[in-house]
């Protein structure tokens, strides 16, 4: 398959390691394709659905110990411990190469070992990054034949060269005691063993895409960051770009395939989709930011997905789709909590057992047919509203940077920062409640930078400093905000509708990076003066408006301490920018000019 020296070793060392009785090359042919499927099916890996309802999608389930990313077993492992940085575990590599090693051994007897050749990014573009995992899951392989450029164009264009990632998985026997993330920066290799499910395996995601190529950004002067790209287009044709960080499970999809409500719909407003998960940002020779999706699919969250709530990945999901640990019948259909329409009478749940609607465990709680943190992999093409510019080598010119969290107190609505640097104080002091995306407890709030925390491949203090240094070779750094979709009253009902609605704050970002806007000072950045978010349409109260921009500056000083305690883990790592940051928002703060 391949004449490149340093793969074909690479690849039989693998396999001396892990034992497979073959080896297969993923060449991105549709008849191999379809023969996995068949294979898949046969074993039970995966259980087509039915063809009319879900032409040419696939049904799987994970072990019921396995259903979300594992932070707790996901390490950086760098030759120095503090390269690694006091927010990501770490491991020696040697330690890490010996423990994981010792998993891998024989790992894929009796098992196919496959080799996927695959691009972040399209081919021929300064952004792309080429891997090779080697896989012994064919749902690990049909999930990146979606989620990826894979096959046997990519080893034409890798060549000769040894500059491609070394990602190697196994599903070991599954189990959580023998279970490793790995991610060794300084060889650009990774190592997952011991998980099915896709964040930990699917290693051109979260493993290459962010961790490593947060990596290599910082040496090659780019950022790899947890973002949608999104194009809003104006009724005179102007189409602005703008990347967002949200935490896993915080509305990225939903944000990125938004549907404008019908007053903006009428003026003429469209929003073209560039990508849910992942932008790869870099300076243009024009002295703008371009920011480019490197995936070619969506691996999205299924509960909560609907019609009206994102018809667009609806539509996006209805064929080619594989969907992980949701609801199925018996009738090959399958179905969510939050999902279209009634639920089925009865069905097999995510973790297998017979489910029906009602059912409740010991202590009363609904039991849900599928995982909260059930997901559908989709190809990027079948989006309705996906941007011709998707996968434009150059990428996409960014107008404005959002930051934004799941936040019930606090944040307002929207608040623009005063400068880039102030920017990146707000996001390095991004917080969110945790969501069934992580294992922990849902709900509590975590301090979660630039939505990077679990996926930042080096020192986080150093990843600040990176941001810091890369707004400086910026002649027009974009501006940069802040959003919160989540805010709610006393009584715990939101304030803000969100979904589509979420377009009019966007606009006033937009009219903001562009100079217009009106705007009011407050201690934390400027929020939208009264008036200044065209509310047409909506059903809101004076009041509810005043309480979603209200910035309280005893809440804010408490908040504060917490930035404080975050930061202080970094010690003189911390570039002091971020504590100058600090100290000046806490002087504005103190000066009661915020609303009491
Ligand atoms: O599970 S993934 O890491 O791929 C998705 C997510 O948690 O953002
Ligand atoms: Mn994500």
């Amino acid at each position: 398959m391949t004449r490149n020296k340093a793969l074909q070793k690479w690849v039989s060392e693998m396999a001396e390691l892990c034992q497979p009785d073959r080896i297969v090359w993923i060449d991105g042919s549709e008849e191999q394709k379809r023969a996995l499927e068949r294979e898949a099916m046969a074993s039970g890996e995966i259980i087509k659905l039915d063809e009319e309802k879900w032409p040419g999608c696939f049904y799987h389930r994970t072990a019921t110990n396995d259903v979300a990313r594992t932070e707790h077993l996901t390490y950086i492992c760098t030759s120095k411990k503090e390269d690694a940085g006091p927010t990501n575990n770490w491991m020696e590599p040697a330690e890490a190469y010996r423990q994981a090693g010792a998993y891998f051994k024989g790992a894929m007897r009796g098992r196919t070992m496959y080799v996927i050749p695959f691009a972040m990014g399209p081919l021929g573009s300064p952004f792309t990054k080429i891997g090779i995992e080697l896989t012994d899951s064919i749902y690990v392989v049909l999930n990146m034949l979606i989620m990826t450029r894979a096959g046997e164009d990519i080893l034409e264009q890798l060549g000769d060269s040894d500059n491609f990632t070394r990602g190697l998985h196994s599903k070991g026997d599954l189990d959580i005691e023998k279970r490793l993330i790995l991610h060794f920066p300084e060889d650009n290799t990774i190592w997952s063993v011991g998980s099915g499910y896709g964040g930990n395996v699917l290693l051109g995601k979260k493993c290459l895409s962010l961790r490593i190529a947060s990596w290599l950004g910082r040496q090659e002067g780019w950022l790899a960051e947890h973002m949608l790209i999104m194009g809003v287009e104006n009724p005179e044709g102007r189409i602005d770009y703008i990347a967002a960080a949200f935490p896993s499970a915080c509305g990225k999809t939903n944000l990125a395939m938004l549907i404008p409500p019908e007053p903006l719909q009428k003026q003429g407003y469209k929003v073209w989709t560039v990508g849910d998960d992942i932008a790869w940002i870099r300076r243009g020779e024009d002295g703008r930011l371009w920011a480019l999706n490197p995936e070619t699919g969506f691996f999205g969250v299924a509960p909560g997905t609907n019609s009206k709530t994102n018809p667009n990945a609806l539509a996006t999901i209805r064929q080619n789709t594989i969907f992980t640990n949701v609801l199925l019948t018996h009738d090959g259909d399958v179905w969510w909590e939050g999902g279209e329409g009634e639920p089925p009478a009865e069905g097999i749940a995510w973790d297998g057992r017979p489910w029906k609607p009602g059912m409740v465990d010991e202590g009363g709680k609904p039991i849900p047919g599928a995982h909260p943190n059930s997901r559908f992999t989709a190809p990027i093409k079948q989006c309705p509203i996906i941007s011709p510019e998707w996968d434009n080598p150059k990428g996409v010119p960014l107008t404005a940077i959002v930051f934004g969290g799941r936040r019930s107190r606090l944040a307002p609505l929207v608040y623009e920062a005063f400068s880039w640097q102030h920017g990146v104080y707000v996001g390095a002091t991004m917080a969110s409640e945790i969501t069934a995306a992580q294992y922990g407890k849902q709900g509590q709030v975590r301090r979660d930078p630039m939505a990077m925390l679990p996926f930042c491949g080096y020192n986080m203090a150093d990843y600040f400093r990176h941001w810091l240094e890369f707004g400086k070779t910026l002649p027009h750094p974009p501006k940069i905000f802040h959003v919160n979709w989540f805010r709610k009253d006393e009584d715990g009902s939101f304030l803000w509708p969100g979904y589509g609605d979420n377009l009019r704050v966007l606009n006033w970002i937009i009219e903001r990076a562009h100079g217009g806007g009106a705007a009011v000072e407050t201690p934390i950045g400027y929020v939208p003066a009264p008036g200044a978010i065209d509310m047409s349409g909506l059903d809101i109260s004076e009041d509810t408006v005043k309480k979603l921009f209200e910035v309280d500056a005893r809440d804010w000083l408490e908040e504060l301490e917490d930035h404080r305690r975050f930061f202080e883990q970094f010690g003189d790592r911390l570039p002091p920018e971020i504590m100058e940051e600090y100290h000046a928002l806490k002087e504005r703060l103190s000066q009661g000019g915020a609303a009491e």
